[in-house]
């Protein structure tokens, strides 16, 4: 038998800043390196950009309002650092304040709580063109001050907090891959940059500690278990190396205060580790900077196996000239850069589990692995702070019946239960994501909400907001308290 869900569960949705907010231009608000990048042709699906996105700027009570309607326990939303600092270190701006204040208490009057993400990849523009962005330590300074700001301001009124979206994410998109803003291909720079964010976030992770008591504070981190193709011990090995450096890398850092001691010896032999002072190892292990909760973003796991470049170069005995050439180093594109070749195992196909139009992997059961995994090593409470489906809706009718979503949802509501069974200390799930909104790369089209926007290509649709099949099913698990 399944337990229920806790009483004080918090069923909740998510968005983020650029995904939503539109107004980015007005009151005051700064460029970031997404309005930048977005307006360079090429770099996302059709060129689409957030300059409008669902203008939840100017909608914002709509939304409240249909968040209300749906008994939504809990809201994550980001805030957008350069509408509240707009050159990301100097002058605050008050409209920016103002925006928030206001949304935060249209949230508390519906009774939702709201969980407020300070950093959604949203840099300010300024910092990255005259510092070099999170290569540089000025970024450090500049997050800090800007942490400071939002605790004076929304301390008395959010009680959940997430410090950093998805750094693994960001920072391999951005400096690796080259498909995100600063868009580098330079593995050096990102491991630079991610120590830096490591350090920007212990900062202020303590920081909160101190001027905001009362309140819980954590990292959102994108999380996937990793397989192994067999059970060859080698294809097992290369499973634990790829934990090490997709999963540990980033966790161990925010709980422990260090890196793990595997990777970090790969990276120091390749010369690409970054260094760390006593001073920066001395800020990471304070007990002081470490969460009070995990927000773990859950899409899907990976699967890999033992790297066979090598073994194929071993194979034809050719001196390993392979390993001449830096595999760290190299640049695939396209679809080798979803599937990159690092000597330390290879990504490949899962083949017992279904996917989506965009080749994510639907696996409700690797959630209840890394929700095990996750709370057996860092024995903290967790959040799920985004997971969903994202999916070409059609309206027939004027409705939307998404069944497919409901369907992966509803297991994954089933895989949080079991998990919660098992012993894990699971308090709230932020479905990705309330309404529709902009995907990163992939424009309007790639959907994900429960309340579907008419976007008719970005500037010209009507942006009304639709509750899709998926909204009332979601009702009933919220008033059920689990159960539908
Ligand atoms: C996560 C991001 C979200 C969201 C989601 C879906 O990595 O934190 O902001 O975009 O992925 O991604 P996509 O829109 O690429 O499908």
């Amino acid at each position: 038998k399944l337990d229920n869900f806790p009483k004080d569960f918090l069923w909740g949705a998510s968005s983020a800043a650029y995904q939503i907010e539109g107004a980015a231009n007005e009151d005051g608000k700064g460029p970031s390196i997404w309005d930048k990048y977005t307006h360079e042709k090429g770099n996302t699906y059709k060129d689409t950009n957030g300059d409008v996105a669902i203008d939840h700027y100017h909608h914002y009570k709509e939304d409240v309002e249909l968040m209300a309607k749906m008994g939504l326990k809990a809201y994550r939303f980001s805030v957008a650092w350069s509408r509240i600092i707009p050159d990301g270190k100097g002058k605050v701006n008050p409209k920016g304040i103002e925006f928030y204040h206001n949304l935060i208490k249209d949230l508390r009057d519906h009774n939702i709580e709201p969980v407020l993400t300070m950093y959604h990849w949203d840099l300010p523009l300024n910092l990255q063109e005259k510092y070099q962005g999170w290569e540089s330590r000025e970024t450090i300074k500049a997050f800090r001050k800007y942490a400071q700001v939002l605790y004076r301001e929304f301390g008395d009124e959010v009680k959940y907090w997430v410090t950093i979206n998805e750094q693994n994410v960001f920072t391999s998109m951005g400096y690796r891959w080259g498909t995100h803003p600063p868009k580098k291909h330079d593995i050096k720079a990102m491991f630079l940059a991610n120590h830096h964010v490591n350090i920007a976030n212990a900062l202020v992770v303590k920081d909160f500690h101190q001027m905001v008591p009362d309140g819980l504070i954590g990292p959102s981190f994108g999380y996937g278990p990793v397989y192994p193709k067999t059970c060859d011990p080698n294809d097992v090995l290369a499973a634990l190396n790829a934990q090490d450096f997709n999963d540990n890398w980033w966790l161990d850092v925010y709980c422990r205060g260090k890196y793990p001691f595997f990777t970090k010896k790969q990276l120091t032999d390749l010369g690409i580790m970054p260094e760390v002072t006593a001073e920066d190892q001395k800020i990471l292990e304070d007990p002081e900077a470490y969460p009070d909760y995990l927000g773990i973003n859950y899409y899907h796991g990976g699967t890999v196996q033992q790297n066979r470049l090598e073994k194929q170069v071993d194979d034809q005995k050719d001196e390993r000239k392979f390993n001449k050439v830096d595999p760290y180093l190299m640049q695939p594109k396209g679809d080798k850069a979803q599937n990159p070749e690092v000597p330390m195992f290879n990504n490949v196909e899962n083949q017992y589990v279904d996917k989506t139009k965009w080749g994510w992997e639907i696996d409700p059961t690797g959630m209840r692995i890394a929700l095990r995994e996750i709370y057996e090593k860092y024995q903290l409470p967790i959040m799920i702070t985004e997971n969903g489906l994202g999916a070409l809706d059609i309206v027939k009718d004027g409705k939307i019946n998404d069944t497919y979503r409901i369907n992966y949802l509803k297991d994954h509501v089933k895989a949080m239960k079991e998990a919660i069974t098992d012993g894990v200390d699971l308090i709230g799930y932020c479905a990705w994501s309330f309404t529709d909104l902009l995907s990163w790369l992939n424009g309007y089209s790639k959907r994900y909400g429960f309340v579907y926007v008419d976007q008719n290509d970005n500037e010209n649709g009507s942006l009304k907001r639709i509750p899709k099949a998926s909204f009332s099913w979601y009702k009933q698990v919220i008033a059920s308290d689990g159960n539908d």
